[in-house]
């Protein structure tokens, strides 16, 4: 039998002082962050969690689509209004990345990991597949950012057959465990997880160090791509806000703020430095 999923469960299982405390679900939407983003300039209170079990239009970065059979997921957004410098928007791409990695851990006994900078990634016959991703998207005031919205999209009880054909390959708590997870238990365990991260941050604790352990992408040789360029090189680290630390083969260091990495097993690619790949 599947398990109740509705404001009411949530609610018992909550432990979180504010996040979540206004909380909206909603059967069917376009997406959860389509819903926040037309209500936040309406009186709506920092913490506001819009919860669906389908999205029609849900998305990713830059157009993408986010794709989920319904009543299979973990698709939410949260609403911050943080007031902290521009810069540290990334630390709220960080607070839900290690928030799901600690949640994952709670609930079940898999081992999440995080793929820069934004792909929540489980290992499936020895290879990373992805399992979610966090789209952020915030709105930024002189040095300041005025509101934060943080979508969360995880992939709990979806069925092989019924998984997106994409790069990486995408897989499901389910699969990787074996056994059906409860997305109410999931959905409490990340906000209240969040609320301790975003409260520490709040006050100046970065969640840099604890995302950072948890970032497959690094110390790895790796391919981003950022608009039309394509860059080889060796993923070193990450700085405090988040960016990409890539050293190509000539030794020159590249600082990445966005873009979409690869993984690679070895350093049999070609090319050195960047290379223009719209020609
Ligand atoms: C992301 O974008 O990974 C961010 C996804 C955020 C989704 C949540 S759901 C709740 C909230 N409301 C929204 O409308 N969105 C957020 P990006 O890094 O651009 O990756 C998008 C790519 O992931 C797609 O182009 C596909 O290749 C792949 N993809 C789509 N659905 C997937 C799934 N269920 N599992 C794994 N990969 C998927």
């Amino acid at each position: 039998m599947s398990e109740q999923f509705n404001a009411k469960t949530i609610a018992s299982r909550l432990t979180t002082a504010w996040l979540g405390r206004s909380l909206h679900m909603l059967d069917s939407i376009d997406s959860t962050n389509t819903w926040l983003q037309a209500r936040v300039n309406a009186d709506i209170a920092a913490g506001t969690v819009v919860v669906t079990n389908y999205q029609q239009q849900g998305r990713g970065r830059l157009g993408r689509h986010w794709e989920a059979p319904p009543g299979s997921s973990l698709l939410f957004s949260s609403l911050f209004r943080p007031e902290w410098p521009g810069q540290r928007a990334a630390w709220l791409t960080m607070i839900a990345g290690v928030a799901c990695v600690r949640a994952v851990a709670d609930v079940t006994d898999l081992a999440m990991r995080l793929k820069w900078p934004n792909d929540l990634m489980l290992q499936l016959d020895g290879t990373w597949h992805k399992s979610g991703g966090i789209l952020l998207e915030s709105a930024i005031a002189g040095d300041r950012i005025q509101h934060a919205i943080v979508g969360i999209g995880l992939n709990v009880n979806i069925e092989a057959g019924a998984l997106p054909a994409t790069l990486p390959p995408a897989t499901s708590l389910l699969l990787a465990s074996g056994k059906r997870q409860s997305r109410t238990e999931l959905l409490a365990s990340i906000l209240q997880h969040m609320e301790t991260l975003y409260s520490a941050a709040a006050t100046g604790t970065s969640p840099h160090a604890a995302w950072e352990t948890y970032l497959l992408t690094r110390q790895q040789p790796v391919t981003v791509r950022v608009g039309t360029q394509t860059l080889h090189g060796f993923a070193e680290n990450t700085d405090g806000y988040g960016r990409l630390r890539v050293r190509d083969r000539k030794g020159a260091l590249h600082i990445i703020a966005a873009g979409d990495v690869t993984l690679r097993e070895s350093e049999t690619e070609p090319s050195d430095g960047t290379e223009d790949s719209s020609t």
